[in-house]
């Protein structure tokens, strides 16, 4: 069980996050923002935080669109702060956070059916319901996630007027950013790709501190055996899961390695893009176990690919398992696998932690954050490449669809003239024909029962 930390505990990991964040290459307005709310946090929100579960950095999420606001749900069950907007109605009754949180934005038949010009023009006519929302929402946090999907029309259009409104609120902001699958439609590619170069943007303008991408393409590849209705569920948690667990964990002494709140502070707001995953390792005992694991996997376990992790900026590695296995877990197993991440990084700045935790398993899991990374170029061509490929599919087909119509319609036609006469032959020996009357009452059907 975990303890509760004490005021002077607190204190201190603040005054290390303060001084840490002082170090060279952050940005000066974004640390000077995080200062702002640790000195706010130490003098007004002290006994909520020892009240509260633990956690390194007080996080407000606010998920837009349906993806964004499943994922908020999920931190919101984890005890974030958790917000949640969007277009339509029917999609926020399912999502289980208080209904004070939930914001309805109207405008539409419901959703904007991944038209990113609508719902940019929904988000800035409300600008001021959405940020008093928000401004409720974080209050009391020292930073903020905004989660959305780029595949839809809700959340990925609504980045334009969100994240330069959660950043005039004084907190650093994050993005949690998720990218299509393999499967969906050229529509959403190309709403996913319009939407990164934004966040792009915003990253180089230093008003985003931490663009973390998730790629519901890679998520399907690490989770192929799920159904589709657990894959949502699946891939929410390993989406929110690391983000808790470097949060939880930091706050936490550790008995082995501890990564302080301040190194999380360096990961978090290294700026640019940010990948994470977690690798599950059961054969730890042998020697380079973990250090093989990590050169395998690093790449395909992160939840985005196409990135270069030899750009990594800081990064930060936390190994955790029960209390019985990292007691006999070879302090050299350990040392390879650290080492390994340091080479594939270039040499990063990677903090490093390890902590036991409540588990029956008798499996390592190692979790990484790469943070300070470019964009993931080689996605990005082929989100672009499938993007082409199925629009060029689909305006193939509106040609055929317009082309099929009006040969059907020719072909009648034609068929009219020439077979007019038989046609009209054919008529009268019809059955249908010798109900009807011909001469007089033309064309009305003959009523047998005057007959009988
Ligand atoms: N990871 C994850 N992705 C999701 C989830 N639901 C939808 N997506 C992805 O999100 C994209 C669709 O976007 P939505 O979030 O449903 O769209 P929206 O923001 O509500 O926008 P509208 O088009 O207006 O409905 C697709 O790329 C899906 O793969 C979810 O629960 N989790
Ligand atoms: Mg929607």
């Amino acid at each position: 069980m975990e303890q509760s930390k004490t005021q002077q505990d607190i204190a201190e990991e603040n005054t290390k996050l303060a001084s840490a964040l002082n170090k060279t290459s952050l940005d000066a307005a974004t640390l000077q923002k995080l200062r702002g709310r640790i000195d706010k946090k130490a003098e007004e929100e002290m006994p909520k935080v020892v009240a509260k579960r633990s956690v390194a950095i007080e996080m407000a999420v606010i998920g837009v669109g349906q993806a964004g606001s499943r994922i908020a749900e999920v931190f919101h069950k984890l005890g974030y702060d958790a917000g949640v907007i969007n277009t339509s109605s029917q999609d926020l009754e399912y999502i289980d956070v208080l209904p004070t949180n939930k914001l309805l934005l109207k405008g539409t038949l419901g959703g904007t059916g991944k038209d990113l010009d609508l719902g940019r023009e929904i988000f800035s006519s409300n600008v001021g319901e959405i940020s008093e929302f928000s401004r409720r929402i974080t209050e009391g946090n020292n930073m903020v996630y905004l989660a959305a999907s780029g595949g839809g029309g809700t959340g990925s259009s609504s980045v334009e007027v969100m994240v330069p409104m959660l950043y005039e609120l004084g907190t650093p902001v994050g993005v949690i950013y998720v990218l299509p699958k393999a499967t969906e439609d050229a529509q959403s590619k190309k709403n996913s790709l319009e939407t990164l170069a934004r966040l792009a943007k915003m990253s180089s303008a230093n008003i985003i501190d931490s663009l973390v991408v998730v790629d519901n393409a890679r998520i399907e590849a690490i989770y192929a055996n799920l159904s589709q209705s657990k894959f949502w569920e699946a891939s929410n948690r390993a989406i929110v899961e690391p983000i808790n667990v470097f949060n939880h964990l930091t706050s936490r002494p550790s008995r082995f390695t501890s990564l302080d709140p301040s190194d999380f502070g360096k990961i978090i707001s290294a700026g640019d893009c940010s990948v994470y995953g977690v690798i599950e390792v059961e054969d730890y005992m042998s020697e380079t176990a973990l250090a093989e694991s990590v050169i395998d996997s690093l790449g395909s376990n992160m939840l985005a690919e196409g990135f270069d992790l030899a750009q990594t900026r800081v990064g930060g590695v936390i190994i955790t398992g029960s209390k019985e296995v990292l007691d006999k877990l070879p302090a050299i197993n350990i040392n390879y696998c650290f080492h390994m991440i340091s080479e594939q990084t270039k040499g990063a700045s990677i903090f490093q932690g390890i902590y036991d935790v409540d588990s029956d398993s008798d499996s390592i899991k190692i979790y990484s954050w790469f943070a300070g990374l470019g964009l993931p170029k080689s996605r990005i061509e082929t989100l672009k490449e499938e993007s082409k490929a199925q629009s060029a599919i689909s305006s193939q087909k509106d040609k055929d669809r317009a082309s099929s119509m009006s040969m059907s319609l020719e072909s009648e036609a034609v068929a009219n003239v020439a077979s007019e006469i038989h046609k009209k032959i054919q008529r009268k020996n019809s059955g249908f024909n010798r109900l009807q009357v011909t001469g007089g009452a033309q064309n009305s059907l003959i009523d047998m029962r005057r007959k009988r």
